[in-house]
């Protein structure tokens, strides 16, 4: 048992590690030149350009230049080291992923085009039902009939069930269908699919409403949990939806895909700075197991780490 979990961690370090982060090598080739002014400038360049944000990426410069004041002589890897502590503060502790405490247990899944829903959706399920989960997929993306064969192809793969209505078809009447069959069913966790919207478009936030007040009406408190994924390599832009789907839907955290494209990774902290919404998984690829539970200290660790 203790080597099944051992090996776990080994893959999850290694996946995250395996991530081309930029940020460490270029915060050592700074700090082992000569440390002045222009430096301090480059160095709080690299924290924006990292997805930081400005304030941030201000924050850390002071925090490097007071560190470096108090002591000429301390090295980049105890400033690197300083700027992690510093950064995990910003992270909640024991933050669970997915705590099915309630049968059935509803989680739906929004986010802007693209970003990455659909696939996530499949990854968790596939998780889930390794865990001996019975796992229903709802395809309340019923504005192309290519998202409705997507998923059901999924749940095909993993071997799952999965409720879908024909294109063009009322969303929140689809989840209705599909809550009413999770309970004759006996299943464990329900994961809806929705449409990709754009964040400013105001009516299909409010869909968003729709479906949920359709969800509670037949299960307490559905849907028990809200994931927004966001496109990791969309930097800023990320956050922006976040903070827009937030107001209209509360988020109880976030899927951050794409980490594989993307040399920067600060827009993880940024987000947990601003918004505090946690990124509860990461996507590092396309496939079913390029997926795994969100880990801060690991996390800093690629994110400083250095590439060479
Ligand atoms: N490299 C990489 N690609 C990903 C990841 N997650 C999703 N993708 C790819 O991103 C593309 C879009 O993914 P979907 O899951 O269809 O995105 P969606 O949000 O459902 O899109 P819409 O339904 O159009 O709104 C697909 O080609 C996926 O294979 C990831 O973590 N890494
Ligand atoms: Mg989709």
């Amino acid at each position: 048992m203790l080597g099944f979990f051992k090996s776990k961690l080994k893959k999850i370090s290694k996946s995250l590690s395996t991530i081309k982060f930029t940020l460490g090598d270029k915060i050592r080739r700074i700090l082992s030149g000569k440390v002045d002014e222009s430096a301090y400038e480059h160095l709080e360049q690299l924290f924006f350009e990292a997805d930081l944000g400005a304030e941030l990426s201000m924050d850390l410069v002071e925090r490097v230049r007071r560190k470096i004041q108090k002591n000429k002589e301390i090295s980049s890897e105890e400033i690197l080291k300083d700027i992690k502590e510093e950064l995990l503060t910003y992270f909640p502790e024991n933050k669970k992923n997915l705590e099915v405490d309630k049968k059935p247990y509803v989680v739906m899944i929004v986010g802007v085009n693209g970003s990455g829903k659909t696939t996530s959706i499949a990854k968790l399920a596939s998780k889930l039902k390794k865990e001996g989960k019975k796992v229903l997929l709802v395809a309340g993306d019923t504005f192309r009939a290519a998202a409705i064969e997507q998923l059901g192809k999924w749940a095909e793969k993993i071997g799952i069930d999965c409720i879908k209505s024909k294109t063009g078809s009322d969303p929140a009447a689809v989840v209705h269908d599909s809550l009413t069959a999770a309970k004759a069913r006996d299943v464990d966790v329900v994961l809806i699919d929705t449409a990709g919207r754009l964040h400013t478009k105001t009516d299909l936030m409010h869909e968003l409403e729709k479906i949920k007040r359709v969800s509670s009406k037949l299960i307490d408190n559905a849907p028990h949990e809200t994931l927004l994924v966001l496109d990791a390599t969309t930097g800023q832009n990320a956050l922006d939806q976040a903070k827009t789907f937030h107001q209209f839907t509360p988020i109880s955290s976030i899927i951050l895909t794409k980490l594989d494209g993307s040399a920067k990774g600060g827009i993880v902290v940024a987000i947990q700075k601003q918004l505090q919404i946690p990124v509860s998984w990461v996507g590092l690829g396309e496939s079913e197991e390029d997926f795994i539970p969100f880990d801060a200290k690991e996390f800093l660790d690629a994110l400083l780490s250095t590439n060479n």
